[in-house]
């Protein structure tokens, strides 16, 4: 036998719903696997070219594309999924045609619920945004899949509730990166205000897809599940692997002490971290192309901060 089986071979495997991936969306889902493994072993491999005190975004750009290679496994295999009851069932419609059933990879939310605080996390650390608010903004953002999850596995019309508060969740996460982070980034400027204006700006406008295709999809049932994998698959690839390349290029001259984080090489001691002298990396050298912020307003992550605080990891 030849070709993919994976449809084939998991068709007993939990329960199958009447609309669901057909052998195209599954060819599909393993290449964006495909993609997302090749991405994590490059930037690993790019990672390693670096001191340790220089990996933060490398490490955390690679835990995103990791993950989202499992999910891709999973969906393309025709796992990680339920038949959902849909709210309209829609028997004229040229692509869903009366399906009772329609197939809901819960596989996906998780991936998500995992990988969009990494993503909004590589932006916050950018910008020397202060711990709380980066921890507020990481809830809104996990509250906000919780939302897309359960409104997905609903049937009646209450999932639009929770498509509701999942915008206002988007909606809060976006005030955030664009008043909040923004000015932090501001005072740090040279390269990471560049790069924070840039991957924000990007994600921004991507993010905003998502609910639109959970619409279509997951929420109206108006496009067929192989519409809703090239849809959701496109936005993915855009938002994780586009998204990690501009970001950890805007970063290739910067070291995280520059935006107030302090990442100790193995073999440095403790006076040295404080001093900023281990691994040749001192203030304000370390601001590449920096339009030279004083090291008093690049420091912990705020701009009231001292560059040296201690316990800001
Ligand atoms: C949902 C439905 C509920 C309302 C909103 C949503 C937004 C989801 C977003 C997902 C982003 C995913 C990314 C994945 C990367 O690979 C849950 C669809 C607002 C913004 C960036």
């Amino acid at each position: 036998m030849s070709g993919n089986q994976a449809l084939n071979a998991n068709r007993y495997v939990g329960q199958q719903a009447d609309l669901q991936i057909t052998n195209h969306g599954s060819d599909w889902y393993y290449t964006v696997c495909a993609m997302m493994g090749l991405t994590t072993l490059v930037i690993m491999g790019l990672a390693f070219r670096k001191p340790q005190t220089h990996r933060l975004f490398h490490y955390i750009a690679a835990a995103i594309t990791a993950v989202a290679c499992v999910a891709y496994f999973a969906m393309g295999s025709n796992l990680g999924q339920l038949p959902i009851l849909v709210q309209w069932i829609r028997p004229r419609s040229r692509w869903v045609g009366a399906a009772g059933t329609r197939e809901i990879f819960y596989a996906r939310y998780i991936d998500w619920a995992i990988t969009t605080p990494l993503l909004l996390l590589e932006l916050l650390l950018t910008a020397g945004v202060p711990t709380p608010t980066i921890l507020a903004t990481l809830l809104a953002d996990v509250l906000m899949i919780v939302c897309g999850l359960i409104g997905a596995l609903t049937q009646t019309r209450y999932k639009w509730g929770f498509w509701t508060f999942g915008m206002a969740a988007l909606f809060f996460i976006a005030y955030e990166l664009l008043f909040d982070a923004r000015r932090h980034a501001n005072t740090l400027g040279g390269d990471p205000k560049k790069t924070f204006w840039m991957c924000s700006v990007w994600l921004l406008l991507l993010w905003f897809l998502y609910p639109v295709a959970w619409g279509l999809s997951e929420g109206g049932n108006v496009i067929h599940p192989d519409s809703e994998a090239i849809f959701y698959g496109i936005l993915d690839v855009l938002s994780k692997i586009v998204f990690t390349g501009l970001l950890l290029w805007g970063h290739r001259k910067t070291s995280p002490r520059a935006l107030g984080r302090n990442i100790r090489e193995p073999d440095q001691t403790a006076e040295k971290y404080h001093h900023g002298d281990g691994a040749g990396e001192g203030f304000p050298s370390t601001l590449s192309g920096s339009t030279a912020s004083p090291p008093s307003t690049a420091g912990a992550g705020h701009p009231t901060a001292h560059p040296a605080a201690p316990g800001h990891v």
